[in-house]
């Protein structure tokens, strides 16, 4: 079964949610109500990773994140700590992260990795080239997929040597990094390339840009957040048929739907 990671953003920016759960029982309340609509997973990250996105200090993401993360292990959730800093998380784990989610796979920082193989924690190494300030300067492929599978199997490789086994990788072809419009399509629908990889495929669709440049009708839609969650569900149903072995999405509810419709599908 495709598991579920539920979103826990804690700040002030983030393009969907931003500035909701910023205060510290609200954001832990929100991850246990991810977690009772079945989330297997809970992704705590105190640094916005939008397009256009400022830096955080990691003093300030920790300051952000390190309280939530130690409640919701505390309740026994399984914690992921999407972070671009080795700082933010070696004190994730300290604090009871279970998973170290660098959507950079180790190009942000260059103590990532040491870092995370001393800890003992999973590894998620996502698809990269660039911050976010200027990510789509570097949106150029000829063959999209095999080159998003290509850099993967280079991060895998650098993770490798720096002493992290490959069984504690989870790979996550990174869709809206470095990636505009319909590239992300091209990306989905080679994502068999990815999961011929070997490790677990993670997907983040969940209310991204181009799920909202399909279902524009026209200028001046503004896709609600209710019609991005319900592409998002789809998204998540096709992921699951695809291989992906979980899906990071905000609204846990609709994907779970979806995934069990999915599911009785395949019988
Ligand atoms: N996307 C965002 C943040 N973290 N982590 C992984 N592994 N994969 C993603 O696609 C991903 C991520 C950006 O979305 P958000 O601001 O809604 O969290």
């Amino acid at each position: 079964m495709t598991g579920i990671w539920g979103i826990v953003n804690v700040t002030p920016d983030s393009f969907s949610d931003g500035g909701r759960y910023l205060d510290v029982d609200r954001a832990v309340a929100h991850g246990l109500r991810l977690r009772a609509d079945g989330a297997t997973v809970l992704d705590v990250g105190g640094e916005s990773t939008r397009p256009g996105a400022e830096r955080v200090a990691p003093e300030v993401e920790q300051q952000r994140v390190l309280p939530v993360v130690e409640q919701l292990a505390a309740a026994g959730v399984p914690v992921s700590i999407d972070t671009l800093s080795a700082a933010t998380a070696v004190a994730a784990v300290r604090a009871g992260a279970r998973i170290v989610n660098d959507v950079s796979g180790g190009l942000a920082d260059p103590d990532m990795r040491a870092a995370v193989a001393e800890s003992g924690a999973d590894y998620v190494i996502g698809h990269w080239r660039g911050f976010s300030s200027d990510m789509y300067a570097n949106a150029e492929y000829r063959r999209i997929a095999r080159e998003v599978a290509g850099e993967l199997q280079e991060r895998m490789g650098e993770a490798a040597a720096s002493g992290i086994a490959p069984s504690r990788l989870i790979v996550d072809p990174g869709i809206g990094f470095a990636k505009a419009g319909t590239q992300n399509w091209n990306v989905l629908r080679g994502l068999d390339e990815i999961v011929a990889l070997g490790p677990r495929v993670l997907l983040g669709t969940s209310r991204k840009r181009f799920l909202a440049e399909t279902l524009r009708r026209g200028d001046g839609d503004e896709v609600s957040e209710e019609r991005r969650d319900l592409a998002t569900a789809v998204t998540s149903a096709l992921a699951a048929r695809a291989g992906a072995w979980a899906v990071r999405v905000h609204d846990v509810a609709s994907t779970r739907d979806a995934l069990a419709v999915a599911q009785a599908w395949n019988g």
